[in-house]
C-alpha cells in the first residue's frame, strides 16, 4: 500500500484557497474514510451494569417529575461515540426508563423505530396503537415508526424497561421528528393474543390484517419456552436462540434493528464469529461473560453490554447448574438491507 501524500505536504495558501471555497483535497483522508481490510469503529465495547444505573434512575424518580422529563430515562451513551451523541453504537441508542406508580408518559409518535425489553417490574403497561400492551420481566413491545404510544402504571413499585432504538441513525439521516398527541382510547383485539402460537396465524379471508405490525408484544413466557424446546429437542444445535419476526411475513420485526433471544446452557461457551452488525447483550436471566479479544464483562441480570461489529465474541454462562438467557439487539437487519452484512468466521474480510 502507497503512502498517500498528506496534508501538510501540500502549501497552505493553497489549502486555504481550497476551503475559502468549500474545497477539500481527498488523497490526504482517503485511507481515514476507506481504510484496509477492517471499518474504523466508534463503538467501544461497554459494560452498563444494572446496580450501578438502578440507584441513579430512582434518584432521576425523586429529582425530576415525570411532567418535566416526558420520558425519564438515563442514556446508556457509548464513550467512543462522545456521550453527547447518545449512541450505544453507530445505528442503536439504548436507555433505561423509570415509570412510578400512577405516573403516565403521554401520547406521542415518532419517526425512529423504538422497542422495550421489560427489565423489573409489575403494573405497568405501554398502548401502543391502540393496543394495551402490560408489561412484565423480558416482554419485548414494540413501538416501531409512526405508532402512537404512552406509558401507564396502575402498579405500587417502580417499573424499569430497556428501550431500543434506531434514533442515531434516524438523527444522522435527518429524518428524525415527533409528534403529540392525546390520550389513545384501547381498541379490543391484541396481537399477542391473535398470534400467539407459531404456525397457526389469522387466515387471510378478507385480507390481512392489513398492519405492517400484526404482533406488537411479545411475552418472555413464550420466547422462553421456545428456547427451552430447542435446547431440550436440539443437542446439536450450539446457539439455541430465536428471533422475533413479524408473525404475518417472518421478517424481522422492525427494519433496521434486529431482536434475538438466546440460550446459553449450563456451563455453555458459545464463539460467535465477527460479523458485521454492532450488538448489545442484555441478560434476562442467569449471568453471563462476553468476551472479546481485547476485553470481557461479567454481566449479571438485567446488566447491558455493547460490542462493536467485526469483533468476535464468546458468550460463556457464568452457571455450571442453570441456564443463562439474553436478549440480544443487533444493526442486523439494517446490514442485510444495505448489502453491507458480512460473517467472518476466520476473522478474514468476506466484502459481499
Ligand atoms: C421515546 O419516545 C421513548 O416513548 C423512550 O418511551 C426513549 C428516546 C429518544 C427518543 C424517543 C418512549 C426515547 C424516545
Amino acid at each position: 500500500m502507497n503512502d498517500l501524500g498528506r496534508l501538510e505536504d501540500l502549501p497552505a495558501d493553497y489549502v486555504a484557497e481550497l476551503r475559502a471555497l468549500n474545497l477539500v483535497p481527498l488523497w490526504p483522508s482517503l485511507r481515514g474514510v476507506l481504510p484496509p481490510n477492517t471499518p474504523t469503529r466508534q463503538t467501544q465495547a461497554t459494560h452498563w451494569p444494572y446496580k450501578t444505573i438502578k440507584p441513579l434512575l430512582l434518584k432521576a424518580g425523586e429529582l425530576t417529575p415525570i411532567e418535566k422529563a416526558e420520558r425519564r430515562v438515563l442514556v446508556l451513551a457509548n464513550p467512543g461515540h462522545t456521550l453527547e451523541k447518545m449512541q450505544a453504537s453507530a445505528a442503536m441508542y439504548l436507555g433505561m426508563q423509570l415509570l412510578m406508580p400512577g405516573e403516565w408518559a403521554p401520547s406521542h409518535r415518532h419517526t425512529p423505530n423504538a422497542v422495550r425489553m421489560v427489565v423489573e417490574g409489575e403494573g405497568a403497561w405501554t398502548t401502543v396503537d391502540g393496543e394495551r400492551c402490560p408489561m412484565s420481566r423480558g416482554d419485548l413491545i414494540l413501538t416501531p415508526t409512526g405508532l402512537w404510544h404512552e406509558h401507564g402504571h396502575d402498579g405500587s413499585e417502580p417499573v424499569i424497561w430497556l428501550d431500543v432504538l434506531d434514533l442515531p441513525l434516524a438523527y444522522y439521516l435527518e429524518v428524525s421528528y415527533h409528534l403529540n398527541g392525546a390520550r389513545q382510547d384501547t381498541k379490543p383485539g391484541q396481537g399477542d393474543r391473535a398470534y400467539a402460537r407459531a404456525g397457526v396465524v389469522p387466515t387471510p379471508v378478507f385480507g390481512r390484517s392489513g398492519k405492517r405490525y400484526p404482533m406488537l408484544r411479545y411475552p418472555w413466557a413464550d420466547a422462553k419456552a421456545a428456547l427451552e424446546s430447542l435446547a431440550a429437542d436440539r443437542p446439536d444445535v450450539d446457539a439455541v436462540q430465536v428471533t422475533y419476526v413479524n408473525p404475518e411475513t417472518g421478517e424481522d420485526v422492525e427494519n433496521i434493528l434486529g431482536f434475538h433471544a438466546m440460550m446459553l446452557r449450563p456451563g455453555q461457551t458459545l464463539q460467535l464469529p465477527a460479523r458485521s452488525p454492532a450488538a448489545v447483550y442484555h441478560v434476562i436471566e442467569g449471568a453471563a461473560r462476553v468476551a472479546t479479544e481485547a476485553q470481557g464483562f461479567d454481566l449479571v441480570a438485567a446488566d447491558t453490554c455493547c460490542i462493536p461489529g467485526y469483533t468476535a465474541t464468546t458468550l460463556t454462562n457464568a452457571s455450571a447448574s442453570a441456564a443463562a438467557f439474553l436478549f440480544i439487539a443487533d444493526e442486523s437487519p439494517l446490514h442485510r438491507k444495505l448489502g453491507v452484512y458480512e460473517v467472518r468466521p476466520d476473522n478474514q474480510p468476506h466484502m459481499p
